[in-house]
């Protein structure tokens, strides 16, 4: 029997499972010469940062390839897919193309391809709500309107230790990554409404960051909605955040988690990324 509804979203939203509406992943990759990591449940990350940090040669990554998107659709009635920004990567393509073939050889079937032009844990959110929707029993048209509105509403924050990624693959600018080459600086930032990234600031020292982050996140509109912090091997940073949080929001919806392979790699050993809701 098909299923009615199915969300699927690529590896970058950190997400591997849901408890309550059926959920498939699409893999992006990292690859290294020959080596190549691919970022599924048994991709064990820790391990991947550690080998990528002795990799002399330059690394990559790769969106997941139609026919990924396609095993991930499988079959159902309508589907949800999710991608990481397509101001930075082709995910978004790839999808749309999995769509177009997809709902050509299953006529009546839908497929909903969002361009999150964000990532992680702010992808994270609107899959958390897209399962609320359904669960709550709103049609695919309702929930097609109400991901538009809640998608404004959302944002991205991150603090990184390093954006040697970022910039070795031409996803941020040299100079920018000049700037966080000192040793000790943090780089603060934001996803733009256009899906890259927007600097910030900078900032020197961990103990600085919590509060940094918290005033930028009341710049940005936030007021104590859920919040998703993801981290790359830095709990201390990302608990130490939550706290800060929970001082000033005591009721704040929060959850904690580390990164998977995709935003590891571009997050980089001591990076968080923030999620949050907007009223
Ligand atoms: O298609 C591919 O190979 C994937 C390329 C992804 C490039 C960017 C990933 C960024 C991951 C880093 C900080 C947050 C940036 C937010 C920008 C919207 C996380």
């Amino acid at each position: 029997m098909d299923l009615k509804y199915k969300i699927v979203a690529d590896s970058s939203s950190d997400v591997l499972s849901l408890s309550d509406i059926p959920f498939a992943s699409a893999p992006l990759t990292i690859q290294a010469g020959r080596i190549s990591y691919t970022d599924n449940a048994s991709l064990n990350v820790e391990h991947m940062v550690q080998e990528l940090a002795s990799v002399p040669s330059r690394t990559s990554t790769a969106c997941p390839s139609v026919g990924d998107w396609l095993d991930a659709f499988g079959q159902a009635e309508n589907i949800f897919c999710l991608t990481i920004t397509s101001a930075l990567s082709g995910s978004y393509s790839s999808a749309m193309t999995a769509k177009d073939i997809y709902e050509h050889d299953h006529p009546g079937r839908n497929v909903l391809v969002i361009d999150t032009r964000s990532t992680g844990p702010e992808m994270r959110l609107l899959i958390e709500a897209i399962a609320r929707w359904i669960t709550e029993g709103l049609d695919f048209l309702s929930v097609c309107g109400e991901i538009v509105a809640y998608q404004a509403r959302t944002g991205l924050l991150f603090l990184l230790q390093s954006v040697k990624n970022l910039a070795n693959n031409g996803r941020i600018s040299h100079l920018a990554a000049k700037a966080v080459g000192l040793l000790g600086l943090n780089l603060l930032g934001k996803a733009s409404a256009e899906g890259t990234l927007e600097l910030h600031g900078k900032c020197r020292g961990e103990k600085r960051a919590p509060p940094a982050i918290l005033q930028l996140l009341h710049e940005s509109g936030y007021a104590g909605g859920r919040l998703r912090i993801s981290h790359c091997m830095n709990e201390p940073l990302a608990t130490a955040l939550r706290a800060q949080v929970a001082l000033h929001y005591p009721a704040a919806d929060i959850a904690v988690y580390p990164c998977r392979g995709l935003c590891s790699y571009y997050a980089e050993k001591g990076g968080i990324l923030v999620g949050f809701e907007r009223p």
